[in-house]
C-alpha cells in the first residue's frame, strides 16, 4: 500500500530538512516528500544534483528535465512518504538576478509576432530570452566542431530548381498523408527533448498548435511533459508519432511502446544513431560553469563526470547494444508502423528494407551525433538509387530531417524521393520565443512558402514533384576549393533579421 495516500499524515518541511545527507536523503517534489536515499546512485543524472536539494523542495530543478510521473514511477511506493504540510513551508523571497531582469526586458522587447517573417527569425528571438542559458546551450548545441549542423543547411543550397512554366497553378494543394495519416503539410514536428527548458508549457505548445492546424507531432521519449499529458492535450483523433530511445531494460521499452499503441500512436520512430550521445561542447561548457558556481561536492558520492552537459547526464539508460537482431522483437511487440530514425547510408537503408520495418528517416540527429556525417538530403539520392536497383516494391517510406527552414527545402527533399520531412529545432525555437502562437506562425510560414514555391515550380500537388525538377549534381561535392568571390561578398548586403526593440 502506498504510504502517500490521502490519509498520510502531513510531513513538516522541518522534518524533511532533517534528512539532508547521503545517509538519509528526502526531497520534496510537487508537494510530496520522497525518500531517495537508495536511489541516489541510480539517478541517471548522478547523485550530486539530488544531494544539492536534500531536505528541500526540488520541484523547480526537477520539472524541466523530468516528465511529472518520473519520480512516482521510478521510486518504490514505500519511498513515497506523503504530502508536505503546506503551513510549514516558509516562502523564500527569491532574489531577482540580473540575468532574469535582462531576460524579462528582452521578452518585453521581442518583435511582435507579425514581424516574424521566416523561420530563422525565431532562432534569434528565442536565443536571448530563453528561460535558461542551459536550455539554449542544450538546444542549439551540436557535436564536435558543429560541421554537420551547418552542412545540413548548406546541402539544400547545393540543389537548384528546374522549374516548369505555363502550367495552370491557380489551385495548389500541399496536403499529404504521412504513414496513412492526413497532414496539412508535408512536414511533421520532429522530436526534441526537454521542452520546459525553453518554455513553461514545454511540448504542449506543439501539441496545441499541431492539433489546430492538422500537423503531426512526434513525441520525444525525453520530453519534459509526460507522454500521456501530451496525448491528453490533443484534440479528438489528433495523430501522434512517438520517438523511442531503447532502454537497457527491454521490459520498460515494451511497456512504453505498448502503452503508446493503446493510446493510438501512428508511428514508432526508433532512434538508431545514438548508441552514445555526441559531445555537444556548448552544452558541456555551460554545465561546467554551472558546477563551478553552484553545486557543492558531496562527501562519499559516486563520481559523476561534471563536464557532460544536460543531455549526457540523463542518457545513461539508452542501450548501446541495440542492433539489427533486435528488429524482429520490435516488430513482434507492436503493430504500430516502425521507422528507423538516423539512417545515413544506402547499405543501412537496404538492411532496414530487408528487416521489414516500414520506413527510415535519413538524419544525422540535427548534427548532434557524428560530426561530419553527411546531410539527410545528400543521402537521399544514394538511398533511392539503391532501393530502385534492389527492385524494392513494398511500401517503404523515406523521411529526411536536418536543417529544414524553408518550403523550398521541403520541396527539394520531396522531389528527390522523400515522403515528408521532419522539422525539430525551428518549431522548438518558435515556442521558446512565442509559445503556441509561435508554432502556429511557423506552420503559417510553411504554408505561405509552399504555396508560392509550388506555383513557381509549376506543380499543383506534391505528387507532381519529380527528380527532374531539381539539379542535384553538386549535392555530393564537398570540396572547399571554390574561390571566394570577395568583391561580391564585400558589396553584398545581408538580409536582416527582425530586430529587438530598445530593451
Ligand atoms: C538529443 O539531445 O539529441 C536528444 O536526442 C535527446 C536527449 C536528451 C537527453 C538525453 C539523451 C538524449
Amino acid at each position: 500500500m502506498s504510504l502517500a495516500s490521502n490519509s498520510s499524515p502531513l510531513i513538516s518541511s522541518e522534518t524533511a530538512k532533517q534528512h539532508a545527507s547521503r545517509d538519509s536523503c528526502w526531497i520534496i517534489v510537487h508537494g510530496s516528500v520522497y525518500d531517495v536515499t537508495d536511489f541516489l546512485d541510480e539517478h541517471p543524472g548522478g547523485s550530486q544534483i539530488i544531494l544539492k536539494y536534500a531536505g528541500q523542495d526540488a520541484t523547480e530543478a526537477y520539472e524541466p528535465i523530468h516528465p511529472p510521473d518520473a519520480i512516482t514511477t521510478n521510486l518504490p511506493k514505500n519511498k513515497h512518504l506523503g504530502p508536505v504540510d503546506p503551513d510549514t513551508i516558509v516562502a523564500i523571497a527569491k532574489e531577482v538576478t540580473e540575468e532574469e531582469k535582462r531576460r524579462q526586458a528582452l521578452l518585453a522587447a521581442r518583435p511582435p509576432l507579425d514581424e516574424i517573417i521566416n523561420l530563422h527569425d525565431f532562432e534569434v528571438e528565442s536565443e536571448l530570452p530563453c528561460p535558461s542559458a542551459k536550455g539554449w546551450a542544450y538546444y542549439s548545441s551540436a557535436s564536435d566542431d558543429e560541421i554537420t549542423i551547418r552542412e545540413n543547411r548548406l546541402a539544400f543550397q547545393r540543389v537548384w530548381f528546374r522549374p516548369r512554366v505555363l502550367r495552370n497553378v491557380a489551385k495548389v494543394d500541399w496536403s499529404t498523408t504521412i504513414l496513412g495519416q492526413k497532414s496539412s503539410l508535408p512536414v511533421y514536428i520532429s522530436a526534441t527533448a526537454l521542452g520546459k527548458l525553453g518554455h513553461p508549457d514545454g511540448e504542449l505548445n506543439l501539441t496545441r498548435a499541431a492539433g489546430k492546424h492538422g500537423v503531426i507531432q512526434m513525441i520525444a521519449t525525453l520530453a519534459s511533459c509526460s507522454f500521456d499529458e501530451i496525448v491528453d492535450a490533443g484534440v479528438p483523433g489528433q495523430p501522434f508519432f512517438v520517438q523511442l530511445y531503447v532502454n537497457r531494460d527491454r521490459e520498460i521499452t515494451k511497456r512504453y511502446v505498448q502503452h503508446a499503441e493503446k493510446r493510438g500512436v501512428k508511428g514508432l520512430f526508433i532512434t538508431v544513431d545514438a548508441p552514445q550521445l555526441g559531445r555537444r561542447e556548448k552544452d558541456m561548457r555551460l554545465k561546467l560553469i554551472g558546477e563551478e558556481s553552484g553545486a557543492k561536492v558531496q562527501e562519499g558520492q559516486k563520481d559523476v563526470p561534471k563536464d557532460q552537459g544536460v543531455a549526457r547526464a540523463i542518457s545513461a539508460f539508452i542501450d548501446p547494444s541495440l542492433c539489427w537482431d533486435d528488429i524482429p522483437w520490435f516488430l513482434s511487440i507492436t503493430k504500430i508502423p516502425i521507422i528507423l530514425k538516423g539512417i545515413s547510408t544506402a547499405e543501412d537503408a537496404l538492411l532496414a528494407y530487408d528487416s521489414g520495418v516500414h520506413g527510415i528517416v535519413l538524419s544525422n540527429h540535427g548534427g548532434r551525433q557524428l560530426d561530419t556525417a553527411r546531410s539527410g538530403l545528400e543521402i537521399l539520392i544514394e538511398v533511392t538509387d539503391a532501393l530502385k536497383k534492389r527492385g524494392a516494391t513494398r511500401q517503404f517510406d523515406i523521411f529526411v530531417d536536418g536543417g529544414v527552414r524553408r518550403a523550398s527545402d521541403v520541396l527539394k527533399a520531396l522531389a528527390l524521393g522523400a515522403k515528408a520531412v521532419g522539422v525539430g529545432r525551428a518549431f522548438l525555437y518558435a515556442y521558446c520565443a512565442y509559445g503556441q502562437p509561435g508554432v502556429e506562425k511557423a506552420i503559417q510560414i510553411f504554408r505561405d512558402e509552399l504555396e508560392m514555391n509550388m506555383r513557381l515550380l509549376g506543380v499543383t500537388t506534391l505528387d507532381e514533384l519529380r527528380p527532374e525538377m531539381v539539379d542535384a549534381r553538386a549535392l555530393n561535392v564537398h570540396t572547399g576549393s571554390i574561390a571566394e568571390d570577395n568583391l561580391f561578398r564585400g558589396t553584398y548586403q545581408p538580409l536582416s533579421l527582425a530586430k529587438f526593440r530598445d530593451a
